[in-house]
């Protein structure tokens, strides 16, 4: 194993003026011995010793040591007033640095706080930052701090693009779980809390998931989680009942339903007292739910939420729910509306326990849509947002895609639900409605190569990810700086670098992909690579509606779907008028003449034509700085990162190429610049 790209952002790598952490050379003391706490303990020893390259001594509990790591309940005499009064009224994940020349803290709320106020400290050593006279609080703004893996127990990973399951192989839950466990370290640096261990997808063998024929492994698994502050949930099928358990029906409200459910929990339970819950995945892409029964949402999650009640579990319930099977010839139906459409009405019926998970956009994690109406439209039900760290149908992992941006973006738009100011960040962090439980989900990017993310680069997404949850005022380019500094090294050339190639390429994607909003227009069923008209007669009701004169989803309320309705003032008007409506999105909400005037000044298709010579000549701009660097990089991760640009390229030519000749055969309209158009 080549540990230098196997340990991402944790390479621990030795600092060059090591004097300034004179402080971190004394004998450190930690208190406590709970496993996370014993987490901390080995992981700063191991972190110090490599970056201050010397053997740094661990000691029994001494409150006069130099170094003190516990908890508020046992190193809280150590604290002055004002400190634990601050410490107080943060929450349970919150902690303290503090030092002076005598001391250094590090003072948690809870052993897992503890954890991460330790690897606060390491960070702060690896960006080699001043750390002599710290006062840092720090809590988490999201109490969901979530990943859902899409893996599945023959090995494989639904949209995994990192090689196989670092869970599963062959069938079977991994016997040498090493690389669990630094996946739950990488996990708890970044402040993750929170795991869901199966696809969403719940196939037939991985139903059993919940039974004592995977139970005590599984029970291995959520230890290893505990031991990092990691809350371990499974995704389950909604059918158990029938498909594992015998009974007739999987009706939510029959009794006999609900007792199986009630034993299922406490049978977990025995085995993981600290279960977090379960994801569900129902009535969505032909995955069993409540509809069969003629019940809806609110009867499916809450019979489960009464099952896992009374161990204090959730029930994290998906609103990916939409009509799959869609005739292409039905105009009325409209994709976009469909989870507002079936959650909004059940607004107040679901038990407190009850989490919905709402994908950022109405569609399905394109490179731009708007943003999920749904997410706050519910003042009476737990939500959390999900994002898509997996680069499904943002380039793969081939293809560079910085997401912080976007999911930044996506984050600070104002849904004007209570007024201004009600952005989605305040949403789930649950500052808008007094949400019992909120936060932000996300589909994992990682397997079992070796460098975890296919893309070296990728890895960025997973980092930022954690980052970006934990404090959404962190800026994309605060995020970038601290991944390539401990992951490349601290040298100016290597920072500015590579941050310019991740900090511009989610604009440089969308240049050569599917233009202003549309989506789609990819390679159906895998989702990698240009087919225009790929889905436009298909079931899916992702359609771009182009013809001879021009394209786009007419959702306006007058003549079109009438989805922009699901929005508040003034996000309704403004997506709804075609002179107000953003440049991005205006394919999303009208269809229009390619010789429209876009408010960039440029006409729909010369727009189109543009971008796409541009963002393909970008790619070869992505190159050159990525060639510039080989001097400074590791020649595997050189080679790693140079290999994907390459296959960038040509998948960026493809889609130029497609794209616009595509346009041009439909519009007949030149390009201005008479570039070539095939
Ligand atoms: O976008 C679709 C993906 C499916 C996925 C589904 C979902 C897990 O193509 O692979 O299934 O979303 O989010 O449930």
């Amino acid at each position: 194993m080549n540990r230098t790209k196997y340990n991402m952002w944790l390479q621990y790598r030795p600092i060059s003026n090591i004097k300034q952490y004179e402080l971190l050379m004394n004998e450190i003391s930690v208190f406590g011995d709970t496993p996370a706490i014993k987490s901390a303990k080995v992981e700063v020893d191991f972190a110090l010793s490599k970056m201050l390259n010397q053997a740094i001594k661990v000691k029994g509990e001494d409150p006069t040591a130099k170094i003190v790591i516990g908890t508020i309940e046992k190193l809280g005499n150590l604290l002055n007033e004002t400190q634990i009064q601050k410490l107080k009224s943060s929450n349970d994940e919150g902690y303290l640095l503090s030092s002076s020349n005598h001391q250094l803290k590090v003072i948690g709320n809870s052993d897992r706080a503890v954890l991460y106020g330790v690897h606060h400290l390491i960070r702060l050593v690896q960006l080699e930052k001043d750390i002599s006279d710290l006062e840092i609080f720090q809590q988490p703004k999201n109490q969901f701090r979530m990943l859902n893996q899409w893996d599945n127990l023959d090995g494989s990973v639904e949209r995994g693009y990192s090689g196989n399951s670092i869970f599963y192989k062959n069938g079977q839950i991994v016997q040498d779980k090493s690389r669990i466990k630094d996946y739950a370290r990488y996990l708890s640096s970044v402040g993750i809390n929170a795991i869901s261990i199966n696809n969403v997808n719940v196939w037939k063998e991985e139903t059993y998931f919940i039974t004592k024929k995977y139970l005590p492994e599984i029970k291995q698994i959520a230890e290893i989680f505990r031991a990092y502050g990691v809350t371990l949930y499974l995704s389950i099928n909604f059918a158990s009942p029938m498909a594992i358990g015998g009974l007739s029906t999987a009706d939510p409200l029959d009794q006999s339903v609900k007792e199986w459910w009630r034993d299922k929990a406490a049978e977990i339970y025995e085995y993981i007292p600290d279960f977090g819950g379960f994801v569900v995945k129902a009535d969505s892409e032909h995955r069993p739910g409540p509809f069969t029964y003629d019940r809806d949402h609110a009867d499916g999650s809450n019979m489960l939420a009464e099952a896992l009640e009374p161990f204090n579990g959730k029930v994290v319930w998906r609103c990916f729910v939409y009509n799959c099977l869609q005739d292409w010839r039905d105009r009325s139906t409209d994709r976009a509306r469909a989870a507002f459409d079936h959650f909004k009405p059940l607004d107040g019926r679901f038990h407190e326990n009850v989490i919905l998970q709402i994908k950022n956009g109405p569609m399905d994690f394109q490179v731009r849509e708007p943003v999920s109406p749904l997410i706050g439209a519910m003042p009476n039900t737990n939500q959390i947002i999900e994002f898509q760290v997996a680069q499904e149908y943002t380039g793969q992992q081939i293809d560079l895609c910085y997401l912080i941006p976007q999911w930044k973006q996506v984050l600070q738009f104002d849904t004007h639900i209570k007024g201004e100011g009600s952005s989605i960040e305040e949403i789930v962090a649950g500052n808008i409605h007094p949400y019992k439980y909120s936060g932000i989900s996300a589909v994992s990017n990682i397997g079992d190569d070796e460098n975890w993310t296919g893309n070296t680069l990728a890895q960025a997404n997973l980092y930022g990810y954690g980052r970006l949850t934990w404090d959404p005022s962190l800026s994309a380019k605060e995020i970038a700086q601290e991944w390539i500094i401990q992951t490349f090294g601290n040298t100016e050339t290597i920072i500015g670098t590579i941050e310019d190639m991740l900090l511009n390429s989610w604009e440089i994607y969308e240049n050569y992909t599917a233009p202003l909003g549309v989506g789609w227009m990819v390679t159906p069923g895998v989702h990698y690579g240009p087919n225009i008209d790929g889905y436009e007669y298909s079931r899916w009701g992702t359609y771009h509606f182009a013809d001879r004169d021009g394209i786009g989803v007419d959702r306006t309320k007058e003549t079109g779907t009438g989805y922009t309705e699901q929005y508040e003032e003034p996000n309704q008007s403004k997506y709804n008028s075609l002179e107000h409506c953003p440049d991005e999105l205006l394919l999303f909400f009208h269809y229009v003449p390619y010789k429209y005037m876009l408010k960039n000044g440029k006409s729909v298709i010369q727009h189109i034509y543009d971008t796409h010579f541009k963002g393909f000549n970008q790619v070869d701009g992505l190159i050159e700085r990525w060639d510039s660097l080989k001097q400074y990089i590791d020649e595997d991760r050189f080679e790693n990162v140079q290999d994907r640009l390459q296959r960038q390229k040509a998948n960026a030519r493809e889609w130029r190429d497609q794209i616009n000749t595509y346009f041009y055969r439909k519009s007949r309209i030149n390009d201005q610049h008479n570039r070539t158009i095939y």
